[in-house]
């Protein structure tokens, strides 16, 4: 018996190494596209706003993201009552990161960064390294004395944490950025 725990527990080894060689073959294989999002990580999100997600012509070019925890958030984005998620992402291409906001009701995506210009925050946030839902309401004047924007709906208060900080927001056709504080 004794004979056959080892050999058991050999086996496992084995089998163990063969995975781990695999994993790594896997992961090298992958390297060129940007860090993806592990499968355990993936599985918080809900179903829906990643089937709606894969299913979309934007799948192919981006990747889920695990750049911030949590890599997604809910708010009413568009302020059309319905709650709606925003995932971070990455452009496969360029591993640049940026963010999903998938509009529930429209069921539709919006790709802010990730090689997309989002106005002074540019097309990478992969300096970024904090965020949370602002939630509808008034905005204080940012570092650069624009005038705020009056939010039609929830945002997206982004950071990078003791520099810098700007809000996303949906101005009814697309999203916009307002500098908060650096
Ligand atoms: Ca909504």
């Amino acid at each position: 018996m004794a004979g056959d725990s080892v050999f058991l527990a050999l086996n496992n080894i084995d089998k163990f190494q063969l995975w781990s060689m695999l994993f790594l073959t896997l992961a090298r294989i992958d390297s060129s596209a940007a860090v993806e999002i592990d499968f355990v990580t993936l599985a918080n999100l809900p179903p829906l706003v990643r089937e709606s997600f894969e299913n979309s012509p934007q799948a192919k070019r981006y990747a889920f993201s695990a750049h911030i925890n949590p890599f997604y958030l809910h708010g009413d984005f568009d302020g059309d009552g319905q709650l709606d998620t925003a995932v971070w992402i990455t452009e496969r291409a360029t591993g640049k990161s940026g963010i999903a906001i998938f509009h529930a009701k429209a069921n539709r995506l919006v790709i802010v960064g990730a090689g997309r210009d989002l106005g002074n925050a540019g097309d990478n946030f992969s300096g970024l390294d904090a965020w949370h839902v602002f939630r509808r309401g008034p905005v204080q004047r940012g570092a650069d004395g624009k005038p705020p924007p009056k939010l039609r709906g929830d945002a997206l208060m982004v950071m990078k944490t003791e520099s810098a900080s700007g809000l996303i927001y949906w101005d009814g056709n697309r999203y916009g950025w307002y500098q908060q504080g650096d």
